[in-house]
């Protein structure tokens, strides 16, 4: 992996938190987009040397609506970045890790993501993600 690109974090409401991201702890908006692909709208925060992705469900249907359901806020996944994230998928596939989509899929501000099922990691939802 080439280093920890980002940590994403399930909230209810981006605009009830953002304050305190921006305000209290200091950190300025980088940019908030929809990513309809994943059910979510997103912000991101720089957090100097990474940025934090704040994940806001638009509707009941995608996995971070159930997550905050089930487990409340809070840290939701932690996002590598890669080069080559087919050849990354393959790698582990064929280390018998449980990938969650046979293809990367395109993520927020367009790069190419893929997620590691959290049973293959010991209960961490870990995310490849290749900036195009
Ligand atoms: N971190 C750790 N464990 C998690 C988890 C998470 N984020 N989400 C679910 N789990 C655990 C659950 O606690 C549950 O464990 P137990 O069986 O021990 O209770 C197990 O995984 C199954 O969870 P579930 O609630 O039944 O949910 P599903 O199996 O339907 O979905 C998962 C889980 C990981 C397959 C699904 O959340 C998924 O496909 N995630 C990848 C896509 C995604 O998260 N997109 C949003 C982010 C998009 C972005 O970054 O832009």
């Amino acid at each position: 992996m080439k280093k920890v690109d980002h940590i994403g974090i399930a909230v209810r409401s981006i605009n009830e938190v953002l304050p305190y991201y921006t305000e209290t702890l200091g950190c300025p908006l980088l940019k908030i987009e929809e990513v309809e692909s994943q059910n979510v709208r997103v912000a991101f925060i720089d957090a100097g040397n990474i940025k934090l992705e704040l994940l806001e469900p638009m509707d009941r249907a995608g996995a971070v609506y159930k997550f905050i359901e089930k487990r409340g806020e809070g840290i939701h996944h932690i996002a590598f970045g890669v080069d080559d994230i087919e050849s990354r998928m393959k790698e582990l596939r064929d280390n018998g890790v449980q990938l969650l989509s046979e293809h990367a899929n395109p993520g927020a501000g367009g790069a190419l993501v893929a997620f590691l099922h959290p049973k293959s990691s010991n209960g961490v939802l870990y995310e490849l993600c290749e900036k195009q």
